[in-house]
């Protein structure tokens, strides 16, 4: 038997059980109807603030999710967390919560913290987490999702976030390798985690404040900021922080986050479809877009798969 996935009310109205439900639904009713439905409900319901936080493996990222969300507990803000597992690849199915190293109290409400699985490469962002993002940024004041890379990902993580806060370890030149070659987007925030380490700590700030002269944004007007922060004695947290919340402002100023949020769900669709039906596919899909007429994204995506489907198997 399989259920319909839930209305966004029900969703709102029934708890952490119901966004549970949901997120199941996500893993099991990909491409029906009612997901769908669920979903551009969703998308059209936008909340919260979603922070896309990456970087590579053991600089720090669970450690400063854990402090980040304390903080916003502590303003009362409610927070959602997905962790992206890249260890699935090797299991198939996300292990909860073993990468996450959050500890919140299962008691409260106001924040649920998920795992789910990578995509093909290391901390790729899989549709299903595009979707659980979308389905949290209607419930909760801060999203949080937790990825693992050093270049590409970082791509993936723009799909869904608002902000990317790219983690970089002390001491380590490879994000800095990619950061001077180009290879990565431009983060929104930078953080050197581990300020506890001292000089190294410092040394790294001062690197990548040099990095980021080499860039130029295309979206104008933002000047990526670097913190210094140690998760573990909590300096610099503060910092972290409210560097997110100036680029909120700053998102929020001539409606920047909108148009952002805009271009991410289409490039969503249109990547989603390439994934699947290759880029003929896709082109087909260009040529009969404008006839299917679903607004939002998800139906828009369910649609024109549902139709290039339907051509490739025509006799
Ligand atoms: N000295 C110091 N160590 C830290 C700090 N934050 C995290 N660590 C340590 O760094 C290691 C990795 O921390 P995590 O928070 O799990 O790092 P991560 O980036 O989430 O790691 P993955 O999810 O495995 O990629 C752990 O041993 C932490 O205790 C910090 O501020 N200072
Ligand atoms: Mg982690």
């Amino acid at each position: 038997m399989t259920r319909l996935a839930p209305t966004l009310e029900a969703v709102r109205s029934g708890g952490k059980r119901a966004l549970a439900d949901a997120l199941a639904a996500i893993e099991t009713r990909a491409g029906s109807a009612d997901l769908a439905a669920l979903l551009d409900a969703a998308a059209d319901a936008p909340r919260g603030q979603v922070i896309g936080l990456t970087g590579p493996p053991g600089v720090g990222k669970s450690t400063l999710t854990d402090a980040l969300v304390r903080r916003w507990r502590a303003a009362g803000l409610t927070v959602g967390v997905v962790a992206v597992d890249p260890s699935s690849l090797r299991t198939g199915g996300a292990l909860l919560g073993d990468r996450a190293r959050i500890s919140t109290d299962p008691e409260d409400r106001g924040v649920f913290i998920r795992s789910m699985a990578a995509r093909d490469r290391l901390g790729g962002v899989s549709d299903q987490t595009v979707a659980a993002v979308a389905l949290m940024r209607a419930l909760f004041d801060r999203v949080l999702v937790e990825t693992v890379g050093i270049g590409q990902s970082e791509a993936d993580i723009a799909f869904v976030a608002d902000t990317v806060l790219l983690c970089i370890q002390p001491g380590s030149g490879d994000s800095l390798q990619f950061m001077k070659a180009g290879v990565m987007e431009l983060p929104d925030v930078v953080v050197v985690t581990k300020a506890d380490m001292g000089a190294p700590a410092t040394r790294a700030k001062a690197d990548v404040e040099g990095a980021l002269t080499l860039y130029e944004r295309r979206d104008g007007g933002w000047t990526t900021p670097v913190a210094l922060a140690s998760a573990r004695d909590g300096t610099g947290v503060d910092a972290v922080e409210s560097a997110l919340a100036d680029h909120a402002r700053w998102l929020d100023g001539d409606a920047r986050r909108a148009a952002r949020r805009e271009r991410q769900a289409r490039d969503w669709v249109t990547q989603a479809i390439r994934a699947r039906f290759g880029s003929d596919g896709l082109a087909a899909a260009r040529r009969f877009e404008a006839a299917v007429g679903a607004a939002g994204p998800f139906a828009r995506e369910r649609a024109l798969a549902l139709e290039l489907a339907r051509r490739l198997t025509r006799d």
